[in-house]
């Protein structure tokens, strides 16, 4: 098989919508919310029809932990090909949830590792409460990371961390994790949903272009040098600003109506 089109597997991703935010969730607790094909298929479909009044995502787990990663038990009857494929159908659903419509906001505990964390980094913020735990147990069995790992998780924490927990099989518990730049929100156990939601809601109250900006055009140009950067990053700010909804924004806080920075 050249391109396997997974079938999805509905029951293993819910969508709940409240107002302005989706609550998106891996349920297949049982198997630690492991990865196989259906599941992915289902995750890409839910992303693909978010309502337009979604204006932010949360993306949790049910159970004790977030994601065991892939499905190991899909893994032992796929020859190369199979497994080039499989991992590109990866790449395919996850960069179009990174550079997608709306923001995404993990909420983490228990396991998040192998493609779990491949999963919570193609995501834009991760709160980790303090049950959670971040490897990389693919050189253990043999593997590699295969949905983005290797692109993405080094942009969080850098090349040589991912190269020591997948050499060594090194653990970060939460604290840690969240010091070197696995997640930015580190809290209480229980409570990543509720802080997620709360990020989330705040983050659908910006403006759609700003978000737009932020998703699209921060990681891109990271990637830049600094000369086509610079270029555009002023594109990205002439546009967002010329949008009547920035030119109300502003308006409020001169007339002493909008928000002002609250620093306690
Ligand atoms: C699984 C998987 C899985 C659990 N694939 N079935 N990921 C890993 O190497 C991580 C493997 N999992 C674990 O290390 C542990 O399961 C956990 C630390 C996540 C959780 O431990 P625990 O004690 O709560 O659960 P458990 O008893 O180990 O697992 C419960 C069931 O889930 C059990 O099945 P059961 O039929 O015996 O009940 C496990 O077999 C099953 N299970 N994790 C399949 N991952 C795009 S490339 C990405 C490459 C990778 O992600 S490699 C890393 C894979």
């Amino acid at each position: 098989m050249q391109n396997p089109q997974a079938e999805t597997n509905p029951g293993d991703v819910s969508v709940e919508h409240r107002g302005a935010i989706s609550i998106v969730r891996l349920c297949r607790p049982k198997k630690r919310n492991a990865i196989n094909d259906g599941l992915m298929a289902s995750l890409g479909q839910r992303f693909a029809e978010l309502p337009s009044e979604t204006k932010a995502v949360v993306i949790a787990g049910e159970g004790d932990h977030f994601c065991a990663g892939l499905d190991l038990s899909e893994l032992k009857d796929r020859d190369a090909v199979e497994g080039l494929h499989h991992s590109r159908s990866w790449h395919k659903i996850l960069t179009e949830m990174e550079f997608g419509r709306v923001p995404i906001v993990a909420a983490l505990h228990g396991a998040v590792v192998g493609g779990g964390l491949e999963l919570a980094s193609t995501c834009h913020i991760r709160v980790a409460d303090e049950t959670t735990f971040f490897a990389l147990p693919e050189g253990s069995r043999g593997i590699f990371v295969g949905g983005g790992g290797s692109v993405r998780i080094p942009k969080l924490v850098g090349a040589h961390r991912m190269l020591d927990m997948m050499l060594t099989g090194r653990v970060y518990k939460a604290a840690e994790g969240v010091g070197i730049g696995m997640a930015q929100y580190l809290v209480p156990p229980g409570e990543a949903l509720a802080k997620a939601i709360e990020l989330a809601e705040r983050i659908a109250e910006n403006a759609p272009m700003t978000n737009y900006a932020l998703m699209h055009g921060l990681p891109r140009i990271a990637e830049q040098p600094a000369d086509h950067g610079f270029l555009t990053e002023a594109m990205l700010a002439a546009i967002a600003q010329s949008a009547p909804e920035a030119k109300a924004r502003v308006r409020a806080f001169l007339d002493g109506t909008g928000p002002k920075v609250k620093f306690k």
